[in-house]
């Protein structure tokens, strides 16, 4: 039997490309190895608030892009999040199996509470434990994400652990895949964070959809650090990263990068690197636009009837060794 591995991503914002080269890339190249589950996180999008209409929408245009990133929908399962209820029912159970300090320990939460005191949203606090319910109703293997992701990861390792000590062997302890390069794509425009999708500065991310006049732009605003150079190096962090992104996006060695700048400067660099992207992404945006709403609506559909399957025994073996009848 083929080992599973689940990963998922927020329908809110815009999907960029440290999206891709983090996380997509990385589950479409793997799904043919293994059973696979990508979800449409809705329930994890309103731990803050969104606006209805642009949540449906958005919901289905992350389908859309899960579809033109090459995920088979012949082979992966795709499915939203909340037409699968067992994701908040287990989420529950394992809200009443961590603690506090366990959550408040949590880098994002930390993030993201920050300046807001007691006003802080319970969804944002527990956000952890929805994902960790997604990861252990599968009894997945392997998790593939971004570097951000690994913290949560951790924890949901945990919390399998100490359900399997409690009640007897029930989950599979995740492993997280975070690819050597590409785990964290930084801003464009402050290269010491994440590229964001909840970023107000537009300028920082390249965003999967964007055209290429947008691109060009963006990538001629990207902050440089002093010297000329055009080589990897830790300790320059915005060429670094743009160098990273054009090694990533042309799958050129690092050496061949490096050697197409050598003597050539940032103005050089920058023009070649929006090409590079442009090109990139092209035959991605032609594939987004091939789907029929009617068609993505369907793979959705079928897609939660098979995730439903499985969800729905592990969480019936959960509630019977609690003492719950299902
Ligand atoms: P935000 O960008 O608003 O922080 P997010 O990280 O919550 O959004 P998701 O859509 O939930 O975004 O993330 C999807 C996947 O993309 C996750 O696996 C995450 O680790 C990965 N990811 C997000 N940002 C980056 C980045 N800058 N570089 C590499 N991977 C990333
Ligand atoms: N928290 C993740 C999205 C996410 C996820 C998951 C990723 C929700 N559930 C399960 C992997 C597995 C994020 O990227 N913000």
């Amino acid at each position: 039997m083929k080992k599973r591995i689940f990963s998922g991503a927020q329908p809110t914002g815009n999907l960029h490309i440290g999206n891709y080269l983090g996380a997509l890339k990385n589950w479409v190249a793997l799904q043919k190895d293994y059973e696979s589950f990508f979800c449409i996180v809705n329930l994890h999008a309103i731990t803050v608030p969104q606006n209805p209409e642009v949540l449906r929408r958005k919901t289905l245009e992350l389908a859309r892009i899960y579809l033109a990133s090459g995920i088979d929908p012949t082979h992966s399962v795709i499915f939203v999040q909340s037409d699968v209820p067992e994701h908040a029912e287990l989420a529950w159970v394992l809200c009443c199996i961590a603690r506090m300090g366990e959550l408040e320990r949590m880098t994002q939460f930390k993030d993201k509470s920050k300046g807001k005191g007691e006003n802080v949203g319970t969804g944002i606090f527990v956000y952890p434990l929805l994902m960790a319910s997604d990861i252990l109703l599968y009894k997945t293997h392997l998790v593939p994400v971004g570097q951000d992701q690994k913290q949560h990861l951790e924890l949901t390792r945990d919390l399998a652990e100490r359900f399997n000590r409690d009640y007897g062997e029930t989950f599979v302890i995740p492993e997280p895949y975070i690819p050597p390069v590409g785990s964290k794509i930084q801003s464009l425009q402050n290269p010491t964070k994440k590229m964001s999708k909840s970023d107000e500065d537009a300028n920082g991310a390249i965003f999967l959809l964007d055209d290429a006049d947008s691109i060009r732009k963006k990538i001629k605003k990207a902050v440089t650090d002093s010297g000329m150079e055009v080589k990897f190096d830790e300790s320059r962090p915005a060429i670094n990263n743009l160098l990273t992104i054009y090694r990533l996006v042309t799958n050129l060695p690092p050496e061949e990068c490096e050697a197409r700048f050598a003597g050539k400067g940032y103005g050089y660099f920058k023009t070649e690197l929006a090409e590079a992207i442009i090109e990139f992404l092209k035959p991605f945006q032609q594939r987004a636009k091939s789907f029929k709403d009617e068609e993505i609506v369907e793979i959705l559909k079928s897609g939660a009837e098979k995730a439903r399957e499985i969800a729905s025994q592990t969480l019936k073996e959960v509630y019977d060794k609690m003492g719950i009848n299902r």
